[in-house]
C-alpha cells in the first residue's frame, strides 16, 4: 500500500562489519568495507542496512560495549567514514540503521570510570547499579541473578582506598555494566545519541536488549532453578519488567520527529500479549521475533513459528518481522543439518522467509548459504561461558568473515594475510565471485527473490491463507495471489496449481522434491 512506511515490507542485511569487508589490510571489517561493497548490496536488492555496533568500544563484546556512543570506533574508521557511507547508501536507494545499546555501557565509559572513582552513595555511582554486598562483610552478590554468560550478574569493586567495596550489576559480561533507567540523567544521554545519528542522516535503529533497562523495584532474588530460567520470561526478572514500556514511549517521541526512522528493537520474549506490547503504535515500530530463527525444519513447526508470530503483532497493528539468523545463533545451513541437505533447506527456508508479509531481516552470509565455522579454541575472540554445566564456545562461529572472491582465505575479505577469525579454504565454492555469475547459486536465489518480492503485485496483503497440505508440508497463499510451498519430508509431493515463479531447486512434473520450497502465481 502506497501509504505504508517504508520499513513495513522491507529486506533488512545485516552487517556485522568486523566480518563484512576490510577496507584498511588490518584484518578486521570496517565501515570502508561497508562502503566499498555497496554495488553488491544494490545488486542483492536489499532496502536498508543494520549495522551491529560501530561505536566507540573495547570490543569485549563485538561492540556491545559501548565506552562513546556518540563516535564511531577507530577499529570502523571515523564519523567521517560513516557519513561519506550515509551519502553513498543513501544515493543508491539504501537506507542505513545502526545498533543503540542502551542497557549497558562499557567500564571503559567515562560514567563508569567516574563512578568507580568516587564514593558509594555519589551521584557518580547513581548512574549504574551499584549494591552492598550481601552477607558477612558483604561478600556476597547483592541478589541470586546469573549473568546471561554464566557466573553471578553482579562483579565487586575495589574502593578509591583500596577496601573490597560494593558489586554493580551487569546482565551481561562483567565489561557491561547495567546503566540504572530510574535516573533520568540515562534517558537525557540516550536522546542525545538518538538526536546525534538522527541528525548525521541515519535511518533507525535497532535497539540492543529492548526488553532489559527497567529493573524490578528492589532488585530482588529470582527463581533460577533450572526448568523455570529463561524458559518462560515472566520467571526471568532481569527481563520484560513493566518500566521498559515507558522508556519506549519515551524513545519513540524523539523519533517521531523524524519521520522516516524506524526502530526494531531486540524482544526476547516468548509470550505473545507481552511481545506485542513492545510495538504498540507509540513504542517501537518493529520488534525482532525469534521463532524462525529457532524452529527446527519441520512444516508443521514453522507453520506455528508463522502464526505465532503473526499473532503476536496482530492484535496492535504491528507488522511481523522475521529473521533465520543472526550473529548470536548457529547459522541456518548448520542448524538445519549442514553439508549439501543443511544448504537445501536454508535455501528453502529463505523462500519461505521472503514469501512472508512484514519485514526481513537477512544476516551478512545467510545469502551464501555459509555454514557455521567450528573454529579452534584459541582463535576464539567471543566470551567463552559455562551454562547448565557444559561451556558455550561463544558466537565467533557464526561471525566468520564473508569470502569474497579468489581461491585462498582470506578471499578478498581483507588485504592482510590473514582475517580476524580464519575463514575455511573450502569457501571458495561459496564466495562471491564463486556464486553471482551462476543462475542455481544460493545467492542468485536470494537475489531474484527480493527482487520479485519488490516488484510482483502478488506480494501484496498483510495476511496469508494456509492451504490444507500433506503432512510434512506447508502452503500459504499471499492475498495478492503468491503460494509459496514447501515440503520437509523425504519424499516429493505434488505442488498446488500455478506457475512456478521461483523454487529452490529445480522442478519437474509438477512435484517439490524434499528439503525444497517453491513460490507459485
Ligand atoms: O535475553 C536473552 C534470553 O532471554 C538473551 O538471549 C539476550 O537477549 C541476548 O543475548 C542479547 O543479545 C544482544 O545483547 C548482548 C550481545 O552480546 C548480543 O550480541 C546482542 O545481540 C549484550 O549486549
Ligand atoms: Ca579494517
Amino acid at each position: 500500500r502506497p501509504t505504508d512506511p517504508w520499513w513495513r515490507s522491507a529486506v533488512f542485511y545485516q552487517v556485522y562489519p568486523k566480518s563484512f569487508a576490510d577496507s584498511n589490510g588490518d584484518g578486521i571489517g570496517d565501515l570502508g568495507g561497508v562502503r566499498d561493497k555497496l554495488g553488491y548490496l544494490e545488486l542483492l536488492g536489499v532496502d536498508a542496512l543494520w549495522l551491529s555496533p560501530v561505536m566507540r568500544s573495547p570490543m569485549a563484546d563485538g561492540g556491545y560495549d559501548v565506552s562513546d556512543p556518540r563516535d564511531i570506533d577507530p577499529m570502523f574508521g571515523g564519523l567521517e567514514t560513516m557519513d561519506a557511507l550515509l551519502a553513498e547508501a543513501h544515493s543508491r536507494k539504501i537506507r542505513v540503521t545502526m545498533d543503540l545499546v542502551p542497557n549497558h555501557t562499557s567500564i571503559e565509559h567515562p560514567w563508569f570510570q567516574a563512578a568507580i572513582a568516587s564514593a558509594p552513595g555519589s551521584a557518580e555511582r547513581d548512574r549504574y547499579i551499584f549494591r552492598d554486598g550481601r552477607g558477612i562483610d558483604g561478600s556476597e552478590p547483592p541478589n541470586n541473578w546469573p549473568s546471561i554468560f554464566g557466573g553471578p550478574a553482579w562483579t565487586r569493586i575495589t574502593e578509591a582506598d583500596g577496601t573490597p567495596g560494593q558489586w554493580y550489576l551487569h546482565i551481561f559480561a562483567p565489561e557491561q555494566p547495567d546503566l540504572d533507567w530510574e535516573n533520568p540523567e540515562v534517558f537525557d544521554d540516550l536522546e542525545k545519541t538518538l538526536r546525534f545519528w538522527l541528525d548525521r542522516g541515519i535511518d533507525g535503529f535497532r535497539i540492543d536488549v529492548a526488553h532489559g533497562m527497567a529493573k524490578p523495584a528492589g532488585i530482588p532474588d529470582m527463581d533460577i532453578s533450572e526448568n523455570k530460567l529463561l524458559a518462560n520470561s515472566d520467571n526471568d526478572l532481569r527481563f520484560d519488567n513493566d518500566g521498559v514500556h515507558d522508556i519506549h514511549r519515551r524513545i519513540r517521541s524523539i523519533i517521531d520527529e523524524y519521520p522516516d526512522a524506524v526502530t526494531v528493537g531486540e524482544v526476547w520474549v516468548e509470550d505473545n500479549e507481552r511481545f506485542g506490547a513492545y510495538v504498540r503504535p507509540d513504542e517501537l515500530h518493529l520488534a525482532f521475533n525469534f521463532r524462525l530463527a529457532e524452529v527446527a525444519f519441520d512444516a508443521a513447526a514453522v507453520r506455528a513459528a508463522i502464526e505465532n508470530s503473526m499473532a503476536a503483532v496482530a492484535g496492535v497493528g504491528g507488522a511481523p518481522t522475521w529473521t533465520l539468523s543472526n550473529h548470536d545463533v548457529e547459522r541456518e545451513v548448520t542448524r538445519y543439518g549442514d553439508g549439501a541437505i543443511g544448504l537445501a533447506r536454508a535455501r528453502a527456508m529463505a523462500l519461505v522467509e521472503l514469501a512472508l508479509p512484514g519485514t526481513i531481516f537477512v544476516y551478512n552470509g545467510s545469502e551464501l548459504g555459509l555454514p557455521n565455522v567450528d573454529l579452534p579454541d584459541e582463535v576464539l575472540q567471543d566470551p567463552v561461558w559455562e551454562r547448565s554445566g557444559h561451556t558455550e564456545r561463544g558466537r565467533d562461529g557464526c561471525r566468520v568473515p564473508l569470502p569474497w572472491e579468489g581461491s585462498a582465505p582470506p578471499f578478498g575479505f581483507t588485504t592482510a594475510d590473514r582475517s580476524w577469525l580464519p575463514i575455511p579454504a573450502e569457501w571458495a565454492d561459496c564466495s562471491v565471485e564463486a556464486q553471482i555469475e551462476d543462475v542455481a547459486s544460493t545467492l542468485s536465489l536470494y537475489r531474484h527473490a527480493i527482487e520479485l518480492r519488490a516488484v510482483r503485485p502478488e506480494f501484496s496483503g498483510d495476511d496469508i491463507d494456509w492451504y490444507g497440505s500433506p503432512s510434512g508440508c506447508l502452503a500459504f497463499r499471499r492475498r495478492g495471489g503468491l503460494i509459496c510451498a514447501l515440503n520437509t519430508t523425504t519424499a516429493p509431493i505434488p505442488l498446488p496449481p500455478g506457475e512456478v515463479l521461483l523454487s529452490s531447486v529445480p522442478i519437474e512434473g509438477g512435484r517439490l522434491p524434499a528439503d525444497a520450497a517453491a513460490w507459485l502465481v
